[in-house]
């Protein structure tokens, strides 16, 4: 038995800890979410499970494809972006959002006490050739995202579609990491608590590698990582590749710019919803994240589509690379 099943079976006395800790049940017991926090997560797990599923019963995932009754067929991308929309709606918690797919934030409820950052399916472009792809989410109290820092969200959460579907989620506060993975009656229930990122890599996830033929600092990076001999782990998609660092316990990811004139000057990846809420993550199981000079959980969201340089994972790693790029 874990740790934490066992601290968790100690304490209840009327009602014993289920065999098989849910995800609801775990932010009540475990991570002591608010009332609203925890809906709001529950509610964004119940899209996934639906995004999920599309992914296994859509046959091609590409806009502008038709369904075999010869009816136009969303994007996979699209169809997890309403999907998503669709349940904050009804959660009522949500005052706005910002979403990959949307050129502005959206606007909710204004009542709601909550902003909802996310990538509704990161890794779009695999979907075709079958690699495993996910949804990140940030998330924030109130609505003043743009102006923040990543470090304000209250909870971040990652969904990776691969060959088995896990959810990711931490609310910070040194309440930890854990992992979920989704059962065949549609329950997202405990795998792994508390996961965590030890200080040394011995595997590097090397992206928007076209930029090393323009930045110095990022060639030396991936020469030292190839002469230390360490293993490259890289899918292409930004959910699956952090998620072996945290399943793996070590490893180091990377997005670097390229020099003037290359095709991503700040890095390929966008700070608001999909580094903000990985440096969260990071962070919180012993890791670190930052852009080559700063830590990306103290970087200001300036707007909605800024990018950022990013190097996240094993500590150590992280300074040396960011020594080298910055
Ligand atoms: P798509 O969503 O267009 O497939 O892009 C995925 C992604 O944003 C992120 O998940 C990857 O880490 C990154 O792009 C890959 O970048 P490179 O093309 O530089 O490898």
């Amino acid at each position: 038995e874990s740790n934490f099943l066992y601290e968790i079976m100690g304490k209840a006395d009327s009602c014993p800890a289920p065999t098989k800790p849910n995800l609801n049940w775990h932010l009540i017991n475990h991570s002591k979410a608010d009332h609203d926090l925890r809906h709001l997560i529950v509610d964004l797990s119940r899209a996934c499970k639906y995004i999920s599923y599309a992914i296994q019963t859509t046959e091609a995932g590409l806009a502008g494809t038709k369904n075999e009754f010869g009816e136009d067929q969303l994007a996979l991308d699209v169809l997890a972006d309403n999907l998503i929309r669709e349940f904050l709606c009804e959660s009522g918690l949500v005052c706005c959002y910002i979403s990959e797919e949307q050129p502005d934030i959206v606007e909710l409820d204004p009542e709601g006490q909550y902003s909802v950052v996310f990538d509704p399916l990161d890794g779009s472009s695999l979907v075709d050739a079958n690699f495993a792809i996910g949804s990140i989410f940030g998330i924030y109290k109130d609505g003043n995202v743009i102006g923040a820092t990543p470090r304000e969200q209250v909870a971040a959460m990652y969904v990776l579609y691969g060959p088995r579907t896990l959810l990711v989620v931490s609310l910070g506060n040194g309440k930890g990491v854990h992992e979920f993975i989704l059962n065949d009656v549609g329950e997202f229930v405990l795998l792994r608590d508390h996961l965590g990122i030890g200080d040394d890599a011995k595997n590097y996830s090397p992206g928007n590698l076209r930029a090393i033929t323009t930045n110095p600092g990022y060639k030396k990076a991936i020469d030292s990582w190839q002469e230390e001999e360490k293993t490259l782990r890289y899918s292409g998609c930004m959910v699956a590749d952090i998620h072996h660092i945290l399943s793996k316990g070590q490893g180091v990811f990377s997005n670097i710019g390229g020099g003037e004139g290359s095709k991503y000057p700040d890095g390929k990846l966008r700070h608001v919803f999909e580094c903000g809420p990985f440096a969260f993550l990071a962070e919180e199981a012993g890791g670190a994240a930052s852009d080559g000079t700063m830590a990306i959980l103290d970087k200001e969201i300036t707007s909605v589509d800024q990018r950022t340089q990013i190097i996240i994972g094993s500590k150590n790693d992280v300074e040396s690379v960011a020594s080298l790029v910055s």
